[in-house]
């Protein structure tokens, strides 16, 4: 009994992750606050893969997907940089572009990208299409408490917003793997057919916390 008790204060404190399936979280303003906080216990990733899906109009510079350690505050970081118009995967503080993207406002994307620490590369993938492998870092492992946040983007391990970089919009099954995915595999992400969730961040069994004024909705509403 008392074991029993003890059993349900333990489970009692720890978050337990939520099924979202079929949610978004919905960003509705520009702030340098407002963010989601997703907790992982992995520490060390000698490759990544990183999908989601968003929706947005913004027209300036903005943060999809922000991972930082102590170490280094653009461990994995998917920004898009407006200016320029191109999409920039930042891994262990090393940058590198994509332009030519087809990235349009008011639509849904789906974005996935890659990157793996034998060879070094990395490869993006807006809505189903593959980007070229380009070098960006190889040789050691993202390593370190991790700190992911959605919404904003990090300059320091957990802080370092900047409303001009945050994220205004929808965002929606976001997945994180500590492998990278087979170009048979994206598709089917990106064609929501059968996929493996992802091992590191699963939409279906997210562990997160919404900080400020972020809300978890329906993603599609529809009338009847
Ligand atoms: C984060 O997740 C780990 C295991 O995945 C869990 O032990 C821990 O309690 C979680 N922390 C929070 C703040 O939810
Ligand atoms: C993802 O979460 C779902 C729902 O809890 C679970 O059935 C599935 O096994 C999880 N997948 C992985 C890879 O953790
Ligand atoms: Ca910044």
């Amino acid at each position: 009994m008392l074991f029993l008790l003890a059993l349900l204060v333990l489970t009692g404190c720890a978050a337990s992750p939520q099924d979202l399936s079929g949610k978004m979280f919905t960003f509705p303003q520009e702030t340098n606050t407002a963010c989601v906080k997703l907790n992982t216990s992995q520490q060390t990733f000698s490759a990544v893969t990183v999908c989601h899906r968003s929706f947005t109009d913004l027209k300036r510079d903005h943060a999809l997907f922000s991972l930082a350690t102590p170490a280094s505050a653009n461990d994995y970081l998917i920004f898009w940089d407006d200016t320029n118009k191109e999409m920039e995967p930042h891994i262990k503080d090393r940058k590198t572009e994509y332009g030519r993207q087809d990235y349009k406002p008011n639509a849904w994307h789906s974005i996935c990208s890659t990157w793996d620490s034998d060879s070094g590369l990395v490869q993006l993938w807006i809505d189903g299409q593959p980007s070229i492998r380009k070098f960006i870092s190889s040789g050691s492992s993202i390593r370190g408490s991790t700190i992911i946040i959605l919404g904003q983007e990090q300059d320091s391990h957990g802080g370092g917003f900047n409303a001009k970089q945050s994220f205004v919009g929808m965002m929606s099954d976001v997945h994180m793997w500590d492998y990278v995915l087979s170009p048979c595999e994206i598709h089917n992400y990106v064609d929501e057919q059968n996929f493996t969730p992802g091992n590191v961040l699963n939409w279906s069994a997210l562990n997160f916390q919404i900080i400020g004024r972020v809300l978890l909705e329906e993603k599609v509403m529809t009338c009847h």
